[in-house]
């Protein structure tokens, strides 16, 4: 008899297997608490779950951090300046934010997804990525893998949270935020275009409210539109970022779960004995910052995968453009080329007194994963 069971569970389990997750190529989770301070506030004092509940600062221009749900309904959100969302709601209560009691859970909450999958990326306090292709095949399929960190979660902290699957970064995150809050998104690769195509064009990771006035201008509303553009047309019209946004609206994007991420930067800069002018004037010193950075990266252990070149004017007037490179490097050629694209982005007009290459976003030189991955064109990194 037992060995019958025993047989049997085996067979389920193969079968299971083969018709789940398995046929994805990844299996990325997105996982993003809900209300998450509020949520933390309320944990602690269940009197508030009733109320809308802001929570931040009052005095003088405070904003808000987060709100509940419940004062959602009346129009208020993050970053809202607090006397704006008190006159959106004039009932709700305020409670200021107590930061070491939200890493506390924040920690708690990390660590339930590093029991599922190592390979963790967290972006904030209540936000992470997982690449979880290794475990999916351990559950019947995708749905049941995200009910089960969502279960994990809430058994840890009491509190939701909402997961989005995906095979790639960018939709599991688009998934995430789907359904909130408490939502579980399973968006199988095949309909990941035709899940992203209805949403605003301020859905594209990196769009902000400027990028979106751009994209606005030049017709572009959906994310239907943007994978419909000729390909061409959009490169001509928003540069190495529409092709970017364009990589995004047809839902590719095969950026690994960065798990060496950390939050650390190696630079060079140097003011100069002599103001100089001019883009040619400023590529030598592209040169030197490069290899010094490249040089000082290599002593560390480190690879840089965001490079960032600063200027300073005469006038004593500080002005930066960073991007991301697809792939992180410690190569001083890799560096200096990111530079040079990055210069045509400043204003050169005025003479300058100091010149600075760096890298951040650093990596440990460890043979991560994403080292064996080709080298592709570099993204823009939009803020
Ligand atoms: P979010 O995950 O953006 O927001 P949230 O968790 O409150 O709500 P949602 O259900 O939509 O995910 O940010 C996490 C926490 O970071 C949030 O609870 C408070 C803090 N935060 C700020 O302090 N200022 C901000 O502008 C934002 C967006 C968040
Ligand atoms: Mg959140």
């Amino acid at each position: 008899m037992e060995f019958w069971q025993i047989r049997f569970a085996d067979l389920l389990h193969a079968w299971l297997r083969y018709n789940g997750a398995m046929s994805w190529p990844r299996v990325i989770v997105h996982a993003d608490m809900d209300a998450f301070f509020a949520a933390v506030e309320i944990l602690d004092d269940p009197s508030l779950a009733a109320v809308p509940l802001l929570i931040g600062g009052t005095k003088g221009r405070g904003v808000v951090s987060t709100c509940n749900y419940v004062a959602r309904r009346f129009g208020v959100h993050s970053a809202m300046p607090m006397v704006t969302a008190l006159r959106r709601c004039p009932q709700a209560v305020v409670r200021p934010p107590r930061f070491a009691r939200y890493k506390e859970i924040s920690t708690v909450f990390m660590q339930v997804l590093r029991d599922f999958s190592p390979v963790i990326q967290p972006i904030s306090i209540d936000e992470a990525f997982i690449d979880a292709s290794d475990i999916a095949a351990d559950y019947p399929g995708p749905a049941e893998l995200g009910r089960a960190i969502k279960d994990a979660v809430r058994d840890a902290t009491a509190l939701t949270v909402s997961v989005g699957l995906s095979a790639s970064k960018y939709v599991a995150k688009v998934a995430s935020d789907h359904d909130k809050p408490d939502g579980l998104t399973v968006v199988p690769p095949e309909h990941a275009q035709a899940f992203l195509a209805p949403m605003p064009v301020s859905k594209l990771w990196g769009a902000g409210p400027k990028t979106v006035e751009r994209l606005h201008a030049v017709g572009l509303r959906t994310i239907a539109d943007v994978a419909a553009a000729d390909p061409g047309w959009i490169s001509t019209a928003l540069g190495r970022m529409g092709q970017h946004f364009q990589r995004l609206a047809h839902a590719l994007d095969d950026r690994p779960v960065a798990t060496h991420r950390v939050a650390k930067s190696i630079g060079h800069e140097r003011t100069l004995l002599e103001d100089i002018v001019g883009a040619e004037a400023v590529d030598p010193h592209l040169v030197s910052a490069s290899d010094a950075v490249a040089e000082r990266l290599k002593k560390s252990g480190k690879r840089a995968r965001g490079v960032r070149v600063k200027l300073k004017t005469a006038s004593f007037q500080i002005n930066t453009r960073q991007l991301t490179l697809d792939r992180p490097t410690d190569d001083a050629a890799v560096l200096l080329a990111a530079a040079r694209r990055l210069l045509p982005e400043f204003e050169l007009a005025e003479p300058l007194r100091l010149v600075g290459v760096t890298g951040y976003a650093l990596e440990a030189v460890d043979g991560a994963r994403q080292l064996e991955l080709p080298l592709k064109a570099a993204s823009q990194e939009i803020p």
